[in-house]
């Protein structure tokens, strides 16, 4: 069963019709990046109904459904295909149906609408487990983020800015093949490093600092993630032992990574060394999040929750440990759960470079 039809499959028992209209569901399952678009699913089969903009590329492309092109009246249109469906009632997705979508489709397709979170639940699952295909359209994004970080290693000089490291970094990925890029680069130096999410500012990389790369170049709408810290010059004392901590964090979880497990599990893994080391309190974030065609997805890795991780899923393992005012060290691979481990789809490497 493709993707669309294995939601076919789920349909029946929430509504009689399932709408999808937010770009990243509407690519996921259609295969086609839009701006616009609504895709309805039914049991037996699902219809895209798309306009002029888009139609010649997704008759040409689309092949798990039947193709309609969009009318000058595009309710009325929908409110036929339901009938034409037999349909009574239609799920929208919860997660990104806006109220107006909804008070619009309950004004004007004489249907029941449901707005239960079980449409988007059923979309969320079939998401969490990847194909092979889109395995390797993750790994052909995250070849071209490594082949970025290759290249970085020679650009980061003494001199060089957070914002000319992160430009570099995006230029080389945008040039090698990268669609987009999956968030905006998190290039760090100094104490700036131990701010998680901190943003690349002007600063001049000075030697003995840390420099933290967050990133990822997207391929068919699939995304990579990685996060690798350098120094330029001589690492402290402190700054080598952190470093090696995170690291051990790291390759444990990955190590130990395989379905089945609770994301509660997993981060307890990294979590527990690091806090044995005491810098429980320097690790404030989770320990990984699925990655596929958005950058933030399940399974999740965290305190807090209690997910299974599936096999077949995508997750991140970034532990980190932030020194407020001094520096700060996250690495982070991502991996496909198998059902006795893990497949490493980073393949940069993890050990502290000195540049
Ligand atoms: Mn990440």
């Amino acid at each position: 069963m493709n993707k669309l039809e294995r939601l076919q499959s789920r349909i029946g028992t929430i509504a009689d019709c399932g709408i999808i209209t937010d770009d990243v569901n509407r690519r996921y399952f259609t295969g086609m990046k839009s701006s616009a678009g609504i895709l309805l699913v039914f049991p037996e089969e699902s219809v895209f109904v798309i306009d002029f903009r888009y139609i010649e590329k997704a008759k040409k492309t689309v092949r798990d459904c039947r193709v309609v092109l969009e009318s000058s009246s595009p309710m009325e249109q929908i409110k036929e295909i339901l009938s034409t469906h037999n349909a009574k009632s239609a799920a929208v997705d919860s997660e990104t149906c806006t109220v107006s979508q909804l008070n619009m489709y309950r004004e004007k397709l004489g249907v029941d609408i449901s707005d239960s979170n079980e449409f988007a639940k059923a979309i969320r699952e079939i998401r969490l487990v990847k194909t092979q295909d889109e395995i390797n359209k993750i790994i052909s994004a995250q070849r071209i983020a490594e082949a970025g970080f290759e290249y970085m290693l020679d650009f980061i000089k003494v001199g060089k800015t957070e914002k000319e490291v992160r430009l570099a970094l995006d230029f080389y990925m945008l040039s090698h093949g990268a669609e987009a890029l999956s968030f905006d680069t998190i290039a760090l130096s100094g104490k700036n490093t131990s701010l998680p999410h901190g943003v690349p500012s002007d600063k001049v990389i000075e030697n003995g600092d840390f420099v933290l790369m967050d990133f990822g170049a997207v391929v068919d709408g699939y995304h990579s993630d990685m996060t690798r810290t350098v120094c330029v010059g001589r690492p402290t004392e402190e700054m080598e032992r952190v470093y090696n901590i995170v690291l051990r964090a790291q390759e444990a979880a990955l190590s130990q990574l395989k379905a089945g497990m609770s994301g509660y599990d997993f981060d307890k893994i990294a979590r527990d060394i690091i806090s044995a080391e005491g810098y429980g309190d320097n690790f404030g974030h989770s320990l990984g999040h699925g990655v596929g065609v958005e950058i933030h997805e399940n399974p999740v890795a965290s305190p807090t929750r209690k997910n299974i991780i599936p096999e077949n899923s995508v997750i991140t393992v970034e532990p980190g440990i932030y020194i407020e005012d001094k520096f700060g060290v996250r690495i982070e691979d991502f991996a496909v759960v198998k059902a006795d481990g893990c497949e490493d789809l980073t393949l940069a490497d993890k050990k502290l470079i000195i540049l």
